[in-house]
């Protein structure tokens, strides 16, 4: 029998460590793979709902009684590695046997056999063409799983996996993500100093992929290393789209927004041009930093630059394959703060190589170069990364549990030179040596005095990084 519309529901699993969870922290993330998955749905005539879990912070008991009074043809469930426990409990609640279980993300992406014990059909890497196709299935247009590209699952308990799907050539062609799915209100960004005018928060990605080859990052793979870009045209609608609808705070996601100096130079002119009225907070590599650039992005509406340092010591940033030296990062974060914009730093603490002398340089290292803010996680192999199966070949993987590969409890592999108990202390140690400095504390008065809420919501987080 033809089924028209196929009802489909996408569930976002919810942040499971202190540091998000807690309802201290502002930071609340838009599932933008999700909403695109909507919108191309949406388009091919299915019904879509997208359910946020965790921004709606709701109980697995109220969850499935949502799933139950929905009563979806398909669930469709974004995972990520420390996820998997969650989809596994939730896909083994759901009794309704003619409903389909997806799920899709960064982790089935890397091991996509992994959750077949639970679900239906696991989609790896871009979702958006593969759950068209999808979707004609349970339509009964198209007559075999097995004849869809991008696709694992189990036949008479075999595992079938369809072979590699071809990236979408032309990401302009996607349809901007169905945002009015989502609950706008509920996403926020917690770090940019910035008077949000009772409007929302949005992310955004302008290209995916990204050419460089870190041995930590899952990136590569996920986007197959190759990287695409939306033409600024393409970009600019969005934009004007997301401001017509109340948005005034825009985080670009891409993995290098700076990677390439024309388009950003055209991007912000245009913004200029067309005085789009927002601020927007972006993801760059410091190497690739030019005064000029910066200063147009910041006339443009820039607060912050996010960036990847990593560690202080450079053998260790060799041993990663960041392919960057520590002076191109001093030299970056000189321009970043000669231009007045907000910076924010991530660190990586504990690498196979790390020791309590490079842990040093890298306290010394983030004091002298001065991000605004820092992030340290500690290092978490993540699955079929280059350093992940260097560290499983070896046998030096302390758990294959993956809720323990959050980057902010204890590390899930053995160090050469550092016990665990070692490298979680010195996380500590790195966030109060430098957060608890005269000139932190100076400036976190200085925001108190024009914004106590947002002094107060500051000090909460640097609070939870120590929990
Ligand atoms: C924004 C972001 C976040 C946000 C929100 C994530 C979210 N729910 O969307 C926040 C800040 C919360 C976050 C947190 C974490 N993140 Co993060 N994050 C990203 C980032 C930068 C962008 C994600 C994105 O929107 N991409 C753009 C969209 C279009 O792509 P996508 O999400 O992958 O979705 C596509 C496909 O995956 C697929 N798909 C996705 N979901 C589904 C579901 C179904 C049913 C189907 C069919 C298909 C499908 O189709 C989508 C469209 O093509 C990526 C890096 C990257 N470049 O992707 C890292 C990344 C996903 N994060 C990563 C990690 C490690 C984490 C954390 C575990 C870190 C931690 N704290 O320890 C947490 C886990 C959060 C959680 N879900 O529990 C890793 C994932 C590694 C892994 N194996 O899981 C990545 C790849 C970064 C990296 N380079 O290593 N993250
Ligand atoms: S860490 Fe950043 S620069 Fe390195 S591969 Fe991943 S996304 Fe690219």
């Amino acid at each position: 029998m033809k089924r028209n519309k196929t009802k489909w529901l996408l569930l976002n699993p919810p942040i499971f460590e202190t540091f998000f969870k807690s309802p201290l922290s502002k930071n609340i993330s838009i599932p933008l793979g999700l909403a695109y998955l909507a919108s191309v749905l949406k388009k091919n005539d299915a019904l879509v709902k997208i359910f946020d879990i965790s921004a709606m912070s709701m109980k697995t008991k109220s969850v499935m009684d949502f799933i139950k009074s929905e009563n979806p043809d398909v669930i469709g469930i974004y995972c990520s590695t420390p996820n998997v426990g969650y989809v596994r409990a939730l896909f083994r609640n759901v009794e309704d046997r003619n409903t389909l279980k997806v799920v899709g993300g960064p982790h089935p992406t890397q091991l996509p056999a992994d959750l077949l014990d639970v679900a239906d059909v696991c989609i790896i890497g871009e979702g958006e063409s593969t759950v068209v196709e999808l979707n004609k299935y349970i339509n009964n247009e198209i007559s075999n799983l097995g004849d869809i590209y991008g696709l694992c699952f189990k036949k008479n308990n075999e595992t079938c996996y369809t072979g590699n799907r071809e990236l979408i050539e032309d990401i302009n062609s996607i349809p901007f993500p169905a945002r009015e799915l989502l609950p706008a209100e509920k996403y926020s960004f917690e770090f940019p100093i910035v008077n949000m005018q009772g409007k929302y928060f949005a992310e955004m990605i302008l290209s995916r992929g990204c050419p460089f080859k870190c041995k930590f990052c899952c990136s590569p793979r996920n986007w197959m290393g190759k990287i695409r870009f939306r033409n600024i045209e393409n970009i600019i609608s969005e934009i004007e789209s997301l401001l017509q609808n109340n948005y005034f705070f825009i985080h670009f996601i891409d993995d290098v927004f700076n990677l390439i100096d024309n388009r950003v130079i055209e991007l912000c002119e245009i913004i200029l041009k067309k005085r789009l009225n927002f601020k927007w907070s972006c993801i760059i590599r410091a190497d690739l930093v030019k005064k000029n650039i910066l200063k147009l992005m910041k006339k443009a509406g820039c607060v912050q630059v996010q960036v990847g340092i990593e560690s202080g010591e450079q053998k260790i940033l060799d041993i990663m394959g960041k392919n960057v030296k520590l002076e191109e990062i001093r030299k970056g974060f000189s321009l970043i703060k000669s231009v007045g914009l907000q910076s924010k730093g991530f660190f990586i603490i504990g690498y196979t190589e790390e020791t309590r002398e490079s842990i040093i340089k890298s306290i010394k290292f983030a004091k002298l170069i001065e991000p605004t803010y820092i992030t340290i996680s500690i290092f978490t192999p993540y699955p079929e990364s280059f350093i992940f199966k260097a560290l499983k070949e070896k046998n030096l993987l302390l758990t294959e549990n993956w809720s323990d590969y959050v980057f902010y409890k204890t590390p899930v592999f053995k160090n050469k030179f550092l016990s665990s108990r070692d490298i979680v202390y010195f996380r500590k140690i790195f966030l109060i040596k430098f957060y608890l400095r005269v000139k932190i504390i100076k400036r976190l008065f200085f925001i108190f005095v024009q914004q106590p809420a947002k002094a107060f919501q500051l000090v909460i987080t640097y609070f939870l990084q120590l929990i």
